[in-house]
C-alpha cells in the first residue's frame, strides 16, 4: 500500500491509538485523530498530539474525510460515526490490521495467540522460549504493547509474538499468522458481544485468512475448541494435557514430552515453575509452538524451566502468621477462577467481585462449595454474588479491598490461603487490573510490617 499523504483517521487515542498515529506520520501518512474524551481528560496527551490535526470530545463528519479509519479495540463498532463511515465504504481496521499490513512483506513470522484465558501467559512464554533459543522475537499487542509502536515494517523480527484479543480481531480485513494459536472459548466480554455466539465468532476470525501452509494449534481439552478440526484451510494441531493427540508435544505421567525429528525429551511437571494444570496445558501449546519454529526439545525445556510467570495471575505475595496471600487479580471472569479454586490443596478465603460483564457466577458454585471457607465480596457485582452463594459458604460483604483484606485476614485460620481471584472487571474501583493487583500486594505488605 502507497502510504505517502494518504488520509487516515485514528479513533481512541490511548495505547493503540497513539501508536497507530506516530506510525502513520514515520511512514510519510497524513493522520487525523479523534477521542470522545475532552480536553480536560486527555490533558496529558496534548503536548504528544500537539504536531497533528486532531479533535478531542467528538467523532465529528471530518472522520468521514479520510480513505481509512483505524480504531481502538475499546472502540465499540457500532457507535454512529463509524456506520457513517460504512455507508461511504470507508475501510475500518484495528490497529492489528494496521499492524499486519506493514509487516506482511517482511521475513517476520507472525505468532498470533487468543483464547478466553491464558493469552497473556501464553503469549510471554513463548516469546520466552523463542528469546532464550537465540532468536530475535518481539512480544506485543494485547498484552499491553501495541503491535505498531514497534519498527515492525523494517523486517528485523524473526518473529513477532502477538497476544491478540477478540476486540482487535473485530476489525481485521487480511490478517494472516503464520501460526494462531487458540487456547479456548468461555464466556466472556458478554457486555459487548450480547449472546456467546457473536463473541465465539469474533475469536474464530484469527483463522479466516489463514491458507495451507499456515497452523492452527488448538486446545483439544476445550469443547468450543475440539469441534474446530474443519475451520479454514490452515494445518490444525491439537494439543490437550489428558491424552496425546499428536506426535511432537503432549502431556503423560506428570511431565511434558517433546519430541523433534531426532530427540525427546521430557520435563516433570513440577519442574515448570507456573501453578496448576491450566499452565501445563500453556505450557504444552507454547511448546508446540517452540517445535513448529524449528527449535530443539532441550532449548525448550530450558526456557520452560526458567519462565517465572506474569504478575497477577497466581502471583505469590506474601506468607504472614501460616496464611499464604495470592494475587490472581487478572481473574476477570469466572473460568479463570475456576483454574484458581483448583490449584491449591488447601482451604481458601476468596476475595470476589468488581464490575459487571454480565457474566452469571453459577459455575463456580460447586468448587466454592468443596474449596472455599470464607467468600469476601466487594464490588458493583456485590449483591449478585452474595444472593448466588449464601447459601453454600460464609460469606462477608465489604465495601473496598482495604476491608477485604483486613477481613481475609481475621476470619482465616493459620494454613489457608488468602486469594483475590475476582471473576469481574476492576473498573468499578481501579483504572485496571494492574492497578487493582498493585494495591492489593501494598495492603498485605501493609499487614506484614
Ligand atoms: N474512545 C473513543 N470513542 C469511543 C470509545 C472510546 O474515542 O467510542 C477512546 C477512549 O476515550 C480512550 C480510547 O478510546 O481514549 C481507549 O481505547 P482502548 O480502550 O482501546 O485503550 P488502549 O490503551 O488503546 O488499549 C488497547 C486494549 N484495550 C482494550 O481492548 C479495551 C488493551 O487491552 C491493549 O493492551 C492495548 O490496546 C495495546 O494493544 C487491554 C484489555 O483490557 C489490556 N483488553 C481486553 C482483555 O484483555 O480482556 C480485550
Ligand atoms: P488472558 O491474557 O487471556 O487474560 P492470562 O494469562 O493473563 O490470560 O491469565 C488470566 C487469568 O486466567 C489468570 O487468573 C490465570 O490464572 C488464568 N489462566 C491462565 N491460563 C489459563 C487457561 N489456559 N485456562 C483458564 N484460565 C487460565
Amino acid at each position: 500500500m502507497d502510504w505517502k499523504d494518504k488520509r487516515v483517521a485514528v479513533i481512541g487515542l490511548a495505547r493503540s491509538g497513539l501508536a497507530a498515529a506516530r506510525k502513520l506520520k514515520e511512514i510519510g501518512a497524513d493522520p487525523f485523530l479523534s477521542d470522545i474524551r475532552s480536553k480536560e481528560e486527555l490533558k496529558d496527551i496534548i503536548t504528544i498530539i500537539s504536531d497533528f490535526e486532531y479533535e478531542l470530545g467528538e467523532h465529528s463528519g471530518k472522520i468521514l474525510n479520510n480513505k481509512l479509519i483505524i480504531v481502538s479495540p475499546g472502540v465499540p463498532l457500532d457507535i454512529p460515526i463509524l456506520e457513517k463511515a460504512r455507508e461511504k465504504e470507508i475501510p475500518i481496521w484495528s490497529e492489528l490490521e494496521f499492524g499486519f499490513q506493514l509487516v506482511k512483506d517482511t521475513s517476520s513470522k507472525i505468532i498470533a495467540i487468543t483464547g478466553s484465558n491464558g493469552k497473556s501467559t501464553t503469549t510471554s512464554l513463548i516469546h520466552h522460549i523463542l528469546k532464550e533459543s537465540g532468536k530475535n522475537a518481539l512480544l506485543a499487542g494485547n498484552i499491553g504493547l501495541p503491535f505498531t509502536s514497534f519498527p515492525i515494517e523494517k523486517g528485523e523480527y524473526d518473529f513477532i509474538v502477538l497476544e491478540v484479543s477478540s476486540f482487535q480481531l473485530d476489525a481485521i480485513e487480511r490478517f494472516k499468522p503464520d501460526i494462531a494459536v487458540l487456547l479456548n472459548i468461555t464466556p466472556d466480554h458478554l457486555n459487548r458481544y450480547h449472546t456467546f455466539d457473536a463473541y465465539r465468532s469474533s475469536k474464530l476470525r484469527i483463522f479466516e485468512n489463514q491458507t495451507e501452509n499456515n497452523f492452527a494449534i488448538l486446545n483439544y481439552d476445550d469443547d468450543e475448541c475440539k469441534q474446530l478440526n474443519k475451520t479454514g484451510l490452515s494445518k490444525k494441531i491439537f494439543f490437550s494435557v489428558k491424552e496425546k493427540v499428536n506426535e511432537k508435544v503432549w502431556f503423560q505421567d506428570d511431565k511434558i514430552w517433546i519430541k523433534s525429528v531426532d530427540m525427546t525429551s521430557h520435563l516433570f511437571s513440577n519442574d515448570l515453575p507456573i501453578r496448576g494444570l491450566h499452565n501445563i496445558s500453556n505450557a504444552v501449546a507454547s511448546s508446540l509452538v517452540g517445535v513448529l519454529c524449528g527449535l530443539k526439545p532441550d532449548q525448550i525445556i530450558a526456557a520452560l524451566k526458567s519462565f517465572k510467570g506474569l504478575e497477577h495471575r497466581l502471583e505469590w505475595v506474601a506468607e504472614i502468621d501460616e496464611r499464604i496471600f495470592i494475587n490472581d487479580s487478572k481473574a476477570t471472569n469466572c473460568v479463570s477462577v475456576e483454574k484458581a479454586l483448583t490449584s491449591f490443596d488447601k482451604p481458601i478465603n476468596l476475595i470476589m467481585g468488581g464490575s459487571d460483564k454480565n457474566e452469571n457466577f453459577s459455575s463456580l458454585i460447586s468448587l466454592i462449595k468443596k474449596n472455599v471457607i470464607n467468600l469476601i465480596v466487594l464490588g458493583e457485582t456485590k449483591t449478585q454474588i452474595v444472593r448466588m452463594f449464601k447459601k453454600f459458604v460464609n460469606t462477608v460483604e465489604v465495601s473496598d479491598l482495604q476491608e477485604a483484606v483486613q477481613t481475609a485476614y481475621k476470619i482465616s485460620e493459620p494454613g489457608e490461603y488468602i486469594l483475590l481471584s475476582p471473576g469481574c472487571a476492576s473498573y468499578d474501583m481501579y483504572n485496571n487490573f494492574e492497578e487493582r493487583g498493585k494495591h492489593f500486594k501494598q495492603l498485605v505488605n501493609t499487614i506484614k510490617k
